[in-house]
């Protein structure tokens, strides 16, 4: 089950994706790509750095993702060889942007083209989508830029497996 929620507090807003197995433990299928989402999630918000343009950052997690997509053996390379450049391969199964930016509003106002600058805050939500498979699967973290790297807001919210499963057994009792 995907819940993509927020609060809102002094005109801020918070927006944060959780996906928890409806069973109390993930199968291994749900699993795999739970840990695949959530690898492509740490390895994006390292991109999101002072100087980096939305675009480019974008560009760069879809590599990320193209791999992620492949390891779980949902596309294949002759995939990519024939992808749409306008479309590509992972875009079955991601079809998203990673972020956005967040502030007084839930998508707030931001260009696409300038570099992104410390104190901004980002969105960070990747997401993989199986329809055949019926999984979907989707993080979402909101991290403040930082002139050195990032802070990650969500930081202390539970998000790796193991908790979200140990979380749900002691809700059993
Ligand atoms: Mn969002």
């Amino acid at each position: 089950m995907l819940f993509d929620v927020g609060a809102e507090y002094g005109n801020y807003n918070a927006d944060m994706s959780r996906t928890i197995p409806v069973s109390g433990r993930f199968t291994a299928r749900q699993r795999a790509i739970y840990d695949a989402v959530l690898g492509v999630q740490r390895e994006a918000m390292q991109l999101l750095r002072p100087g980096i343009s939305i675009q480019e950052y974008h560009k760069e997690v879809g590599k990320i993702m193209e791999s992620a997509l492949l390891g779980l053996g949902l596309i294949d390379r002759t995939d990519i060889k024939n992808q749409d450049p306008v479309w590509p391969a992972y875009k079955k199964y991601f079809m998203h942007g990673t972020s956005h930016h967040l502030g007084l509003d839930v998508h707030d106002v931001g260009t696409m083209h300038a570099p992104i600058e410390a104190g901004m805050v980002f969105t960070v939500e990747p997401g993989i989508y199986v329809l055949e498979e019926n999984i979907g699967i989707r993080l979402e973290n909101n991290i403040v830029i930082q002139e050195d790297g990032f802070e990650d807001l969500m930081a202390g919210i539970p998000i790796e497996a193991e908790e979200i499963e140990a979380l749900m057994q002691a809700g059993r009792g």
